[in-house]
């Protein structure tokens, strides 16, 4: 802005220039909150934490998301719940932020306040979290601090009368009063310093994108992966038999029977995936125990360690839904290791915590049944993926995740059901969930074309963990129930492939349905029920069409 323009009288403030003022004050407050979480986010990586606003603010969010809203986002957004929840939150910081703006062009201190109370709204958010540190408040009140001088700078410099000395050097920031008095002006003038608008503008940016990016370089230099490259896993003392013959029934489009890991489905309420380090790895076993016991991951992996194939399932799986998976895990046998510490009689409750804090409550009498529950280092022949628990995490046969397979597992507390409520327990679900007997089909898919006349092959999964499964029956708009032909088993521990071959008869929609029976003789509930509180039923129907 040249000087002879700050000389001329601006003409009766019209209204459009006065939006454009407050325009201009809206890209400042967004502008200044990038550079809050940019610093911010700096701030993270050098205290070494992953408590960087968003992340706190949405792990706050997650663990006070009524049931309905949960339930809403992994049915609408499933996987890709976490990614929604942090666009979610910045589009609500970038307005916020843009209004804040907006309103401090011409009162500069309801600017500060909100950003002040942004920033304490970071800071409770993070203090707020299962094992939250103090240093855990100090990303988002540096980065609070960082917004504050960032808008104060980027007021000044949008508005005319910018301070611009005789060698045209820029003055030093003026405090307070000057801006308001400078601002005031602007509004007076009705115009705008869009040179400097534009300078402060880049500026900013740089700064945010600096501190964020080196914020960012410095947190995966803390990361896991290194440590998981290292790790080498050592034989089974008792390796898993091998798959028999025949657990594929061989159709198109049927979930294989092993997951491959990359796409193994995740759930969990971690927004960041907890970078543990095998290296750095230890686990308490206490409570009420004879004695407590301590073991690294080194005298984890000393330990005779198991293969087993073993079936995982999220008790918020639809009927029909794809939170099903199996592995063969490598872990060391859990029940020895709580028979080493010594179970106190009275002790009903397995509290496994998790290092972000995750509580997930096992029945004792579970674990010490005779099933192969597994402290598991190892998920089809590599270490733990970070996603899915590295570097230990429990598996138990037969009971839903959220009551058994504790992920970044740090620490075992042998207690009562009575004396302590596990997070999904807190939260209104069933303290005890064994996996229901249940179906689905794969092929075909609904509102798939089956030609009249062909013979069509109707398949998919079924299971029954612990009790395995007996029988699978499949019918056609409900007409009698006719058997499918099972894959091999795998052992009753893992979900098994069935097929039915349909002679498909006549044109129009025709309803599939599937219903499975366990070894104990149980049918598949038809009632249907919802995942809350202890997992859902009712039979998987797919509507295709003939012709
Ligand atoms: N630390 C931690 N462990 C956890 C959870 C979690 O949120 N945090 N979710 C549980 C739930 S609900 C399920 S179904 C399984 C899913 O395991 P996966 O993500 O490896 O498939 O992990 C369990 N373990
Ligand atoms: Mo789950």
């Amino acid at each position: 802005m040249s000087t002879d323009q700050q000389a001329r009288p601006a003409p009766q403030q019209p209204a459009s220039s006065a939006r454009g003022v407050r325009a201009a004050g809206a890209l400042c407050g967004v502008l200044a909150a990038a550079v809050t979480l940019g610093v911010a986010e700096l701030a993270a990586a050098l205290v070494g934490r992953t408590a960087s606003p968003v992340v706190v603010v949405g792990g706050a969010f997650v663990d006070r998301t009524p049931r309905w809203l949960k339930e809403y986002a992994i049915r609408r957004f499933g996987e890709d719940d976490k990614a929604v929840l942090v666009g979610g939150i910045l589009v609500v910081l970038v307005l916020v932020a843009a209004a804040l703006g907006a309103v401090a062009v011409r009162r500069l201190r309801v600017g500060y306040a909100g950003v002040a109370l942004l920033g304490a709204v970071g800071a409770a958010a993070a203090l707020s979290r299962p094992q939250a540190q103090p240093l855990d408040a100090l990303p988002s009140l540096a980065g609070a601090l960082a917004g504050a001088a960032a808008l104060h700078v980027l007021l000044v410099s949008a508005v005319p009368g910018r301070p611009v000395d005789r060698s045209g050097a820029r003055r030093a920031v003026p405090g307070a009063r000057r801006v308001r008095e400078r601002l005031a002006a602007g509004d007076r003038r009705g115009g705008l310093d869009r040179r400097g608008l534009l300078l402060a503008g880049l500026w900013s940016g740089v700064v945010a994108v600096a501190a964020g990016g080196l914020g960012r370089v410095l947190l995966r230099r803390s990361d896991a992966a290194a440590s998981r490259a290292a790790v080498r896993l050592p034989r089974p003392a008792s390796p898993a038999p091998p798959l028999p013959a025949g657990v594929e029934v061989a159709a198109d489009g049927v979930a294989p029977f092993v997951t491959p890991n990359r796409s193994f489905y995740r759930v969990d309420t971690a927004l960041v995936v907890p970078q543990v380090r095998a290296e750095d790895w230890s686990l308490r076993v206490h409570g009420m125990v004879e004695r407590e016991l301590r073991l690294d991951f080194a005298e984890l992996l000393a330990r005779p360690l198991l293969e087993r194939d073993i079936t995982l399932t999220c008790v918020s799986n639809e009927v029909g839904g794809p939170l099903v998976g199996s592995a063969r895990w490598l872990g060391a046998p859990l029940a020895d290791l709580l028979a080493e510490a010594g179970v106190r009689s009275g002790a009903t409750q397995l509290v496994a915590r998790s290092v972000d804090g995750m509580t997930i409550g096992t029945p004792v009498s579970a674990v010490m049944d005779g099933r192969d529950a597994l402290l598991a280092v190892g998920m089809n022949g590599e270490p733990l993926p970070a996603q899915h628990g590295f570097p230990v995490r429990m598996v138990v046969p037969g009971l839903y995740g959220y009551v058994s397979a504790c992920k970044w597992l740090v620490d075992l507390e042998l207690t009562t059901f009575d004396a302590y409520d596990a997070y999904w327990v807190d939260r209104g679900w069933a303290e005890e969930a064994p996996i229901k007997v249940s179906s689905r089909i794969d092929t075909p898919k609904a509102f798939a074309r089956v030609e009249p006349g062909t013979t069509v092959p109707v398949a998919g999964v079924a299971w029954a963990q612990t009790r395995g499964i007996a029988r699978v029956e499949v019918r056609v708009d409900g007409g009698p129930w006719q058997e499918a032909r099972l894959g091999a088993s795998a052992g009753d521990d893992t979900w098994r492939q069935w097929v039915w071959p349909w002679a498909v008869e006549g044109g129009g929609s025709h309803t599939l349905q599937v219903r499975a029976t366990d070894a104990d003789g149980v049918v598949q509930v038809e009632e249907r029920a919802t995942p809350f509180p202890s997992g859902s039923t009712g039979w998987h129907s797919v509507v295709v069409t003939g012709g």
